[in-house]
């Protein structure tokens, strides 16, 4: 009833067509709303570049640790990481090698090797981050007794190194398209779901001791339904229905979420593929399904490891200032359903990356545009418990209202809106004057507070760039550090305008 905005439509006096939207915002959250309790956002690292973008005890990178201790002093608690990927179903655990790491490529040069083996030095890396940050980690799924006995290997010496910073195993990484030491030809999900019940319980009573009955695993990290395979089997509703819950082990259902790959003959554009709102809910429609199913048996439901553009992203596409405003919008949208946490994957040398942890060719570690949407969302809904309600949602524009549920008796109160207008703008194609924009009215009630409403506005030229972007007047140097003062508007005539590939976010808290 309340999940619409009205769309005014008017010629401005310039003859470009402005447009007005009315906000209607619900006085509290429908029946059905999640409430998040974690930091909700948090980064998924490919288990090869774990070393690189964590660095280690004599070398820790300074960079990432400044990239979360950011986000961390936004939302008051480290960010979740998980540490997987492809690389992490390619690992063999050796108690002996002095290295970190060793990897072997197929192919000189590609993004990731073929696999690795790692050794005690790699643990390290865990101990660099922030303190008290939380880990899921993945293990292999190899077949038979062997398999087995290489999975308890690694997820022994992750237990003991961890201790309580374990937040969850993972156990075999897109096994529904990737499956490895597997026969693809008889695959199934039907198979799938006991192997994968045999090999956990296996972890439980070898590693966990008289924790053997503790829920320690994220179970599916399928991918999308659809998304590269067209086998539609392999469903969180299915993997339920299979059993996955019945030993109580499980703790997450989680799925993988990218728009589009970049090892495709066709390539994925910045317009069709990741500023495109159709596209992006047509994805989102299997996660409001899935979360809502997964939900109601019990099991928190998280998209594990997401990002633009599969096959580490597309230079131009992934790793410019369109992909930051949308970021934005997708992470709210899924907050919106039943999605208790996404995790943007990155890798070294991955184009969709947050931030780049280390020298990669010519390259220069640095924050990407990514990072700076990670940063609106962390003040959206980091920190405390929140709802997110989808109320402008068109073809180019969305707006979330964002409830923060401080005192249960009082019920939830709005905290903060977030506006998206999607609306492509390429600042090398066109003038900035002819930059499209739409003023986004607050409903009369609000009128009268205006004083206590502050924009955070996520700006850059045009989606198309890279560097000179900004998020409520503040950039973040190649070292990590945030530069210059908070800039904040006020809501003038409660008005707020947003222009084409922009985004903003009104702060109700008075600063
Ligand atoms: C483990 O590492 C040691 C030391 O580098 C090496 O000698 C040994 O061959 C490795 N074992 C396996 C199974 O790769
Ligand atoms: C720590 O990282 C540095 C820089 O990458 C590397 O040279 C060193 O070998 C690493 N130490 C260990 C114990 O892996
Ligand atoms: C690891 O990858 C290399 C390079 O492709 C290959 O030669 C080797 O057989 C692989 N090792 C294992 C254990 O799969
Ligand atoms: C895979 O299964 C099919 C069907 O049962 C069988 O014909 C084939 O030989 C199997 N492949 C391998 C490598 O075992
Ligand atoms: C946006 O995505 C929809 C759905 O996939 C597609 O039909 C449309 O062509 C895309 N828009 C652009 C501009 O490519
Ligand atoms: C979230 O899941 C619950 C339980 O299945 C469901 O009742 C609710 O409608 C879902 N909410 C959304 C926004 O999908
Ligand atoms: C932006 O415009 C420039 C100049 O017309 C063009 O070369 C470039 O491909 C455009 N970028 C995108 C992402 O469309
Ligand atoms: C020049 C260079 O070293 N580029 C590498 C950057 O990282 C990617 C992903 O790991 C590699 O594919 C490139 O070769």
């Amino acid at each position: 009833m309340f999940l619409h905005a009205l769309l005014v439509l008017f010629l401005a006096v310039d003859g470009t067509w402005g447009e007005n939207v009315k906000l209607t915002i619900p006085n509290s959250p429908p029946p059905g709303t999640q409430i998040l309790t974690g930091p909700y956002q948090g980064y998924s690292m490919e288990l090869d570049s774990f070393p690189g973008i964590a660095g280690n005890l004599s070398n820790p990178n300074k960079l990432s640790i400044r990239m979360l201790q950011n986000l961390k002093d936004i939302i008051g608690s480290p960010v979740y990481i998980r540490v997987g990927g492809t690389t992490a179903n390619h690992a063999t655990w050796n108690e002996t090698q002095t290295e970190a790491i060793v990897r072997y490529y197929a192919t000189p040069g590609a993004d990731q090797p073929a696999n690795v083996t790692f050794g005690p030095k790699y643990l390290e890396s865990f101990k660099t981050f922030p303190k008290d940050t939380k880990y899921t980690v993945g293990l292999t799924f190899n077949s038979g007794p062997e398999g087995e006995e290489e999975t308890v290997q690694e997820a022994t010496a992750f237990y003991q190194s961890l201790g309580s910073d374990l937040y969850a195993f993972e156990v075999g990484n897109e096994f529904d398209v990737f499956p490895v030491d597997r026969n693809v030809t008889t695959w199934s999900i039907k198979q799938y779901v006991p192997e994968w019940l045999a090999r956990i319980g296996a972890v439980s009573n070898r590693v966990f001791g008289d924790k053997k009955d503790q829920r320690m695993f994220q179970a599916g990290a399928f991918v999308t339904p659809g998304s590269i395979s067209s086998d539609l089997t392999w469903t969180a509703q299915a993997a339920i229905d299979l059993g996955i819950t019945s030993t109580g082990k499980a703790k997450t259902f989680c799925t993988h979420q990218y728009f589009g790959a970049a090892c495709t003959p066709v390539k994925p554009t910045l317009t069709g593929n990741v500023m495109n709102r159709t596209y992006m809910r047509s994805w989102m429609d299997y996660h409001k399904t899935a979360s809502a199913y997964s939900v109601s048996k019990g099991l928190p439901y998280v998209i594990g490891e997401t990002n633009s553009i599969a096959c580490q992203g597309l230079a131009g596409v992934s790793d410019v200032f369109g992909a930051a405003v949308w970021s934005v919008d997708y992470a709210l949208y899924a907050a919106s359903l039943n999605v208790s946490a996404i995790y943007w994957h990155m890798g070294i040398g991955y184009r969709y990356a947050a931030w780049q942890a280390v020298q990669n060719g010519t390259t220069a570690p640095g924050p990407r545009p990514l990072y700076y949407g990670n940063m609106l969302v962390a003040t959206a809904v980091g920190g405390g418990e929140k709802q997110v309600v989808r109320m402008v949602d068109t073809d180019n524009l969305a707006g979330y209202a964002i409830y923060a549920v401080a005192n249960p008796r009082m019920g939830p109160r709005l905290e903060s809106i977030v506006l998206v207008n999607m609306e492509f703008f390429n600042s090398t194609a066109s003038p900035v004057a002819e930059r499209p924009s739409v003023d986004f009215e607050l409903p009369s009630s609000m009128g009268k507070d205006d004083d206590k409403l502050s924009v955070y506005r996520l700006t850059a030229a045009g989606a198309e760039v890279k560097e000179g972007i900004t998020y409520a007047g503040r950039t973040v140097n190649l070292d990590g550090n945030i530069i210059g003062g908070k800039v904040t508007e006020k809501v003038k005539n409660k008005i707020i305008n947003v222009r084409a590939s922009e985004a903003v976010l009104i702060s109700m808290k008075g600063h």
